[in-house]
């Protein structure tokens, strides 16, 4: 009989620590996750898969912990005995990095040596062996004419950036120094209806919903230009998972090789609805960029060739997807809105 594996993510209430967390669970795995403690409850993405963990059985169990707290980190690795670590764990939005460039680097840069300090020393006292999954981004690539693959140089353009590319050489020199096995992903965007509210796409899918709800007259948005190659979560956290089940560590681009706009994004998207996105998107400077990256186009070759992966959602079937399920969700709120509840709009909080 197989031994049951064991997982430990950070960010493990993020998008892709949802989608991670369901396929570790159906794949047999113990899923540990570390989550920040908030004053409001932070597990909405989670909710439909965790069990009461007093009852029997139960493979999902969360701690709380921080990138920025090495003691706690310590402390969950000893007691949690993973065999796989997924380091998805961030302040991972491009232009809030420039607002908070200090915290930004604290837990996407120096968040990810302590963890890697922390495996070193759990690997080295207790013998154990750790495969490693660093959460590396597109935008390590920023400035670098596309199409961008492992070998394409970076040229970050962001605090966010220049921190995760910090992380990634972080990783590789861990692997290097130390034999410890970890694989650095470097996943262009990739989104779905569990995407942040904060991230253009599902800005733009939650303002259609609730225009056609009549819950919202206007979306503000910046750079309409940028060019994004856009997959789907899903699909790439099996490529996570595949990457620390190879024999060797590595470095890998996973990307579906087709890039948009953010203008074409709205057309597809608006166009679902049989809408005009320019009767409702207004510029708005504030959601520009100091350093804005224009184009990111992934060739996932060896990703294709070495994982066995390709993307199975392609860019239409994403924004059908994410269309349909924020119409659902705008419908809830104006059944809600109808019987007097008050509903906030959050446009003011996004970036
Ligand atoms: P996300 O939805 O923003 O989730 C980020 C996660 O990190 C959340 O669980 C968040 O907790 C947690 N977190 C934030 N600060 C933390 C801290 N100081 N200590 C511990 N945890 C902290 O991001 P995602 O889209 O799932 O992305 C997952 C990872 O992949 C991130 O590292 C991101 O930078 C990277 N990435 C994402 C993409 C993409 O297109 N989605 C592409 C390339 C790379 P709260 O829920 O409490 O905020
Ligand atoms: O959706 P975004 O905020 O994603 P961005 O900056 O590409 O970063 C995301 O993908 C990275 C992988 O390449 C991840 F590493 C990172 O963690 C994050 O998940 O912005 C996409 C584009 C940008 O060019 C931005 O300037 O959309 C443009 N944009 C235009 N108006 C906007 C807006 N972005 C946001 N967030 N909000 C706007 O109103």
């Amino acid at each position: 009989m197989s031994e049951t594996r064991i997982a430990l993510l950070t960010g493990i209430t993020g998008q892709d620590g949802s989608y991670l967390t369901r396929l570790l669970l159906e794949k047999g795995y113990i899923v540990h996750g570390i989550m920040r403690r908030a004053s409001t409850f932070n597990t909405d993405r989670l909710d439909e898969i965790y069990t009461d963990p007093h009852e029997s059985g139960a493979r999902l169990l969360l701690h709380y912990g921080d990138l920025t707290d090495a003691t706690g980190l310590r402390r969950i690795l000893q007691k949690t005995r993973p065999q796989e670590i997924y380091n998805l764990g961030a302040q991972s939005h491009v232009r809030v990095s420039f607002e908070q460039p200090e915290y930004t680097a604290d837990t996407v840069a120096t968040g990810t040596l302590r963890l890697l300090e922390a495996v070193r020393d759990y690997c080295d006292l207790t013998g154990n062996q750790v495969r490693f999954y660093q959460a590396g981004s597109s935008e390590m690539f920023g400035a670098s004419p596309p199409p961008q693959n492992e070998k394409t140089p970076f040229y970050p353009r962001s605090p966010y950036a220049v921190s995760k590319t910090a992380a990634h050489w972080y990783a590789v020199n861990y692997r290097e120094a130390y034999g410890l096995f970890v694989s650095n992903g470097i996943l262009f965007n990739h989104e779905s209806p569990l995407r942040g509210e904060t991230f253009v796409t599902r800005k733009i899918t939650r303002a259609i919903g609730r225009i056609v709800n009549g819950l919202q007259k206007k979306l503000y948005l910046g750079n309409l230009d940028a060019r994004r190659d856009w997959g789907f979560a899903g699909d790439y956290v099996e490529a996570m998972w595949l990457m620390l089940q190879q024999d060797e560590p590595d470095d890998y681009v996973v990307a579906t090789g087709e890039a948009h706009s953010v203008r074409e994004f709205l057309e597809a998207a608006f166009g679902h609805v049989n809408l005009d996105w320019k009767d409702f998107v207004e510029h708005d400077p504030r959601y520009l960029r100091p350093t804005e990256v224009d184009f990111l186009l992934g060739d996932a070759s060896k990703a294709r060739e070495k994982l066995g992966w390709k993307p199975r959602v392609g860019f239409r079937e994403l924004v059908r997807m994410m269309v349909e399920a924020d119409l659902e969700l705008a419908e809830r709120e104006r059944v809600l809105a109808e019987a007097g509840h008050r509903i906030a709009f959050r446009g003011a909080a996004t970036r």
